[in-house]
């Protein structure tokens, strides 16, 4: 069946601050469509397990400092190490369903006082993704849940610079979601998302590539 054959997957990209609920929300949406017999599966940048997101590791717990630049080429470069390995899990017909992306990238370094433009430059010519799915949650209200990890950019007046450049990057694939409601609720509007994005790369929908 040829149709099915040329069948993609979906590229489907959670965002947020620090706490926001992306890791467990990506795990949750990943099993249950999973479950319903969508072939996903659960990706997360940074990718901590090659040699660069070692580095990148070694770097947000503070046991290595690097100049900001170098950091924010080298979290894109973690992102273009597996950028064949994402192509081809759609092409196969695999969507990914990933815990942040090339908008962490830049919010994350502009917020440092990087140029944007500067900082938008190396992602350019990555996969879009199909659908971001913005966990929207007050920086205070994050602060609150448990507190922070201890890595660095975890800490209040940060993130609400990183909430200003989010705002700054959102574009057509993106889907404001409220991040304050219960677990269940955000899961069950990303799942409806999710699956009307990915039925629309089932029929069709090309793949673009960024920035769109
Ligand atoms: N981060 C993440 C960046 O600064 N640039 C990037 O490109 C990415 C993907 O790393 N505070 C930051 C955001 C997070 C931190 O991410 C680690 P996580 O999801 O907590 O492992
Ligand atoms: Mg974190």
């Amino acid at each position: 069946n040829v149709s099915c054959d040329s069948k993609r997957g979906a590229l489907i990209v959670l965002e947020g601050l620090d706490r926001s609920g992306k890791s467990s929300q990506c795990l949750k949406l990943a099993s249950s469509l999973a479950s319903q017999g969508f072939s996903v599966e659960a990706w997360r940048f940074p990718d901590r397990t090659t040699a660069m997101g070692k580095m990148i590791s070694a770097y947000l717990s503070s046991k290595e400092d690097m100049d900001d630049r170098t950091i924010h080429l080298l979290f894109s470069a973690n992102r273009w190490e597996k950028r064949s390995l994402m192509e081809a899990k759609m092409k196969a017909g695999t969507s990914l369903i990933v815990d942040r992306y090339s908008y962490s990238g830049v919010a994350f370094s502009a917020a440092k006082g990087l140029d944007l433009s500067w900082c938008k430059a190396p992602e350019v010519g990555l996969p879009a993704p199909d659908l971001v799915l913005y966990l929207d949650i007050a920086p205070e209200k994050a602060a609150e849940r448990g507190g922070y990890g201890g890595e660095r950019y975890e800490q209040l007046d940060f993130q609400r610079k990183v909430a200003e450049l989010y705002t700054a990057l959102s574009d057509s694939a993106w889907q404001i979601v409220d991040a304050s409601l219960s677990i269940d609720s955000v899961h069950k509007i990303l799942k409806e998302l999710s699956i009307q994005c990915i039925s629309d790369c089932h029929r069709g929908k090309e793949l673009s590539f960024l920035w769109p």
